[in-house]
């Protein structure tokens, strides 16, 4: 039968499940991508599981996303990280080096591997035809140890692209008009697989962007062919070995389908405080800019960032506008420089920064009270950036820079001619010997901890009945941004739960963690999308050491929900979604938990009113997990 491209890497890589969507599968992992900021719970999680040395072809710790360094607690969480990296034979990145999905992209991704990382925007990868998947940090370790990393089997959609893009339309735009089409509950439970004449006519960065920012669609991954493009690519980033050839045969079946006319798409941006509330950049025409900031693992190659550096030459950031930029990898920056690239950057007056995430997760670069950012990121939640009234916009590097030099969004037709695309040389310098590659024996390497990392907590079982009151009422599309900020003082403390779940809600309820506290144990009542966004596990372990104990939702999001099994928190569904206006915050519940069975509705007390009926999408095994306390307490097991 002929096969989409999705599907043959799945079935290559099938250890358990059968490929029916919906159905659980667990897949053997090639390769493992972790950042510091969901690193260290990974590795601890990794050591805690006992393993020698890691089972994959390839595992990379990266350190990217808080590299401030500020007091003791960053350093010496970057200190655990190189020391574990060296034991248990992972390649470092140094912090400075870049951000994971743009040197993974770069130096490591391989058409029709499997990759997970403790990262949402993992996907990036897909632009290479790598089957790449955000996921928990504890999900990442039991990959290295060599265990399957089990998903709901997804649906494929065939992303058709027709044409080619024009004027100042770019691959951000064709990611944003998507996310306008489908929402960022769209893609849930399902891949997006990209195919049609336009593809041809995308760069491997290019993809790449579209398959990073199909996280905000909730898929489960994004994916282009590996073709001529691709062996290109590699070629010139000096891994040709790396190519193998991975396209849909003729006739392959799709679930579903959506097509997109690239001649047709403009210049568009995600307005705040959601990636999908799509407008047109014409449409904003006039509205001042405060701040432009031009980077993050979506937008910031080689390509994105001499683009910029061509439209800022001999020209001037307007007075009233900070333009900051961070380039995605020491090889950018290196290539920038030395073709004289760096110079029309730096002398437009824009800020250069290190090569991190940096202002996309709040680590400095916050816009003014109640200013307008447009930024070339993926997300704009409310507050992430670290001005609460802040208006994010989402736009490509071209519309930030136009921004930038006009202090003002304009219309693209006063933008005159769209500059050149930019090629890659044909041979691009390495910056392999920045990474740190372990010793092929590592047992004598000490590995180093600091005062800030804590030890793993223990969980306990789940009670037959949960007797708890709703201890939060919230609306839909919360993200983990909500649920447990970053920043760069929240962000120094992911070794140390105790501590930064002192911060769980904070932006949304300052009460919160008092009144978990008092109340000793709670349960979450959620609308749609609940915990969209990141993979932080810290979203679950954070209310997991308050003691949440269960979360009662109109939907959940994929690695959120994966998350909270791993933690030991029950994830339940309304049957009837109404039912949600019916409790309110501080009702008293009692959630059967030990009569919970897969897929089976069960009913809920709640103290002097009707009961509620839940559901569940969990299988035998994630209950069980989740009965013992969590993952780590089964797999000690
Ligand atoms: C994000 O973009 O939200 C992050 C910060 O990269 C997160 C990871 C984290 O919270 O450490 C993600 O996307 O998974
Ligand atoms: Fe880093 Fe932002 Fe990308 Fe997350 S989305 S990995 S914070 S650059």
């Amino acid at each position: 039968m002929p096969q989409n491209i999705t599907r043959k890497i799945i079935a290559a890589h099938l250890v358990s499940g059968e490929m029916t969507p919906g159905g659980e599968i667990g897949l053997r992992i090639d390769q493992t991508l972790t950042q510091d900021a969901t690193g260290t719970m990974a590795y601890l999680q990794f050591e805690a599981i006992g393993i020698d040395r890691v089972a994959t072809e390839l595992s990379v710790s990266y350190v990217d996303h808080n590299t401030l360094q500020m007091g003791f607690r960053n350093p010496d969480d970057h200190q655990y990280l190189r020391t574990v990296a060296a034991r248990y034979g992972i390649i470092y990145s140094p912090p400075g080096t870049g951000i994971c999905h743009q040197l993974h992209l770069e130096n490591f991704a391989r058409p029709g591997r499997t990759l997970v990382g403790s990262d949402s925007h993992t996907p990036t990868a897909g632009g290479i035809g790598s089957l790449a998947m955000g996921a928990g940090g504890l999900s990442v370790a039991l990959a290295m140890a060599g265990q399957p990393y089990f998903l709901p089997m997804p649906k494929v959609v065939r992303v058709w692209l027709d044409g080619a893009l024009t004027g100042w339309a770019t691959a951000k735009d064709v990611i944003l008009h998507l996310l306008g089409l489908l929402t960022v509950k769209g893609g849930v439970g399902k891949v997006m697989e990209y195919a049609g004449p336009g593809v041809a006519t995308l760069s491997v960065p290019e993809r790449a962007v579209i398959t990073n920012m199909g996280a905000e669609l909730g898929a489960t991954t994004s994916i282009f062919p590996a073709d001529a493009v691709t062996k290109d690519f590699l070629a010139r980033m000096g891994r040709p070995g790396d190519f193998t050839e991975l396209v849909a045969d003729a006739g392959a079946d799709y679930d579903d389908e959506v097509t997109i006319d690239l001649s047709a798409l403009v210049p568009l941006a995600a307005a705040p405080h959601m990636p999908d509330r799509m407008t047109t950049i014409k449409a904003l025409d006039g509205m001042k800019v405060n701040q432009a900031a031009i980077g993050s693992c979506t937008n910031s190659s080689y390509a994105d960032l001499k683009t910029v550096a061509l439209m800022l030459r001999g020209r001037r950031v307007h007075p009233e506008t900070d333009l900051l930029v961070s380039p995605g990898s020491k090889q950018v920056l290196s290539m920038l420089a030395s073709e004289g690239l760096l110079a029309h950057i730096l002398e437009s007056g824009a800020r250069l920064l290190e090569c991190t995430c940096g202002p996309c997760i709040g680590m400095g670069g916050s816009p003014t009270s109640g200013g307008v950012s447009a930024r070339t990121f993926n997300r704009n939640f409310e507050g992430r950036s670290g001005t609460q009234d802040a208006k994010v916009y989402l736009v490509s590097p071209q519309t930030a820079a136009m921004a930038a030099l006009n202090g003002a969004f304009t219309d693209p037709a006063t933008w005159g001619q769209a500059p050149a695309r930019v090629e890659l040389p044909e041979t691009v310098p390495s910056i392999r010997h920045h990474f740190i590659f372990p010793c092929a024996d590592g047992s004598s390497v000490d590995i180093v901890r600091g005062p800030n990392i804590k030890a793993l907590e223990r969980f306990s079982a789940m009670p037959g009945v949960v007797s708890a009151a709703v201890a939060l009422k919230v609306g839909d599309d919360i993200t983990t941004d909500h649920i447990l900020p970053a920043g760069a003082q929240i962000t120094a403390l992911r070794s140390n739960i105790p501590a930064i779940s002192e911060f769980v809600f904070s932006r949304v309820d300052q009460d919160f963690v008092p009144r978990i506290k008092e109340l000793g144990q709670g349960v979450i009542l959620a609308g749609e999308n609940y915990g969209q966004g990141s993979s932080r596990e810290h979203a679950a372990l954070g209310p997991r050491h308050l003691g949440v104990k269960a979360v009662i939702a109109k939907s959940l999001a994929r690695i959120h929900r994966a998350n909270l099994v791993n933690f030991g928190i029950l994830p339940l569904l309304l049957v009837d979604k109404a039912d949600y206006d019916r409790i309110d915050q501080g009702a008293r519940l009692a959630i059967p938990a030990a009569d919970i069975r897969p897929g089976e509705p069960v009913a809920v007390a709640v103290e002097g009113g009707k009961p509620v009926m839940v559901t569940n999408d969990l299988t035998r095994k994630e209950l069980d997990i989740i009965l013992s306390g969590g993952l780590l307490n089964t797999v000690k097991r």
